[in-house]
């Protein structure tokens, strides 16, 4: 791993909330084990192993019931690490892969069989060589008759060159991290009002509220400087947002947060049970596992 890799915590401590049953943890990854699943020539980082079984004992740990599991770019475009965790997952794990803009059609009823419901689009220069602009429309038409969705990464001051681009496509689209906010701004300045106004103006959108630990700028334990803009998510979107851990951290260098405490950060984002749990189960199984809520409908 990189010299300066910070693995995730050791000993997470058993949080304090404890999620509804049925939760799902909507934004993890996992790396390798790098000895059977080499990371891409071209990837940005090295790190860690993080392997499936270490993912399934924090979900467990963590009192959640379902993961998904997003391909990191440390694997790029080969989803053989994801697709072995979603088979040993039994029906408890769904993916998010990364695609070539030259899929084809067979590969992706593969990927389909395998779990993965979604594909990956990063916009964060530091972490590809080349933007996805044209590989977005392409491979958005072609996931489309799939049913999967757009997952996009992006920072906020991406926005406003790459909308024209994200609001044309045809599937769902969920954003990754709130869109990256900077959170020394007002929650209702106009940086994350434009990004909230997407998700207004198109109901295709989803958010995750995730990843406290990587936006804030007063740091742990309780990164209060990201919760209101979480909340202000939450509460205006209640059917369209999702929350993940992003175990095992990639990059994160300023600390590695104690997951246990991530957990912790839930009820103060989502202040009653209804939003919990329209956050941790029913819009994750609406997108993931759509197929569980029709048998409870058709029983
Ligand atoms: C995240 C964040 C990061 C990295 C990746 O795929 C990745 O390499 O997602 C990051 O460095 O900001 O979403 O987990």
């Amino acid at each position: 791993m990189d010299p300066d890799w910070l693995p995730f915590h050791p000993t997470p401590s058993a949080p304090a909330y404890r999620p509804p049953p049925g939760a799902v943890d909507a934004h993890c990854h996992v790396f390798g084990p790098e000895a059977r699943f080499p990371f891409a020539p071209e990837r940005k980082y090295t790190p860690c192993d993080a392997g499936k079984e270490e993912l399934w004992a924090l979900r467990d740990h963590l009192g959640f019931t379902r993961n998904v599991i997003v391909q990191a770019t440390c694997h790029g475009a080969d989803n053989r690490a994801l697709v072995d965790a979603l088979a040993h997952a039994g029906d408890r794990a769904r993916g998010v892969a990364t695609v070539r803009r030259d899929v084809s059609v067979e590969e992706l009823e593969r990927l389909d069989a395998a779990g993965v419901r979604g594909v990956r689009f990063n916009f964060v220069k530091r972490l590809v060589d080349r933007l996805p602009h044209e590989d977005l429309t392409e491979v958005a038409a072609k996931i489309a008759p799939l049913g999967w969705h757009v997952v996009i990464y992006f920072e906020a001051e991406e926005l406003p060159e790459i909308q024209e681009l994200v609001t044309a496509l045809p599937t769902v689209v969920v954003v990754d991290h709130m869109g990256r906010p900077d959170v020394r701004r007002p929650v209702d300045g106009e940086g994350f009002q434009r990004f909230a106004r997407l998700l207004e103006e198109h109901g295709n959108f989803w958010t995750k509220v995730s990843c406290p630990e990587r936006l804030s700028v007063r740091g742990p334990p309780d990164y209060a400087d990201v919760a209101p803009f979480a909340r202000h998510l939450v509460e205006r979107f209640p059917d369209r947002v999702l929350w993940g851990t992003d175990w095992p951290h990639p990059n994160m260098k300023s600390h590695m947060p104690d997951d246990g405490r991530l957990v912790d950060f839930l009820p103060r984002i989502a202040p009653t049970e209804a939003l919990r749990r329209a956050l941790l189960v029913d819009n994750p199984m609406r997108l993931y596992w759509p197929e569980e809520g029709l048998s409870c409908a058709h029983p």
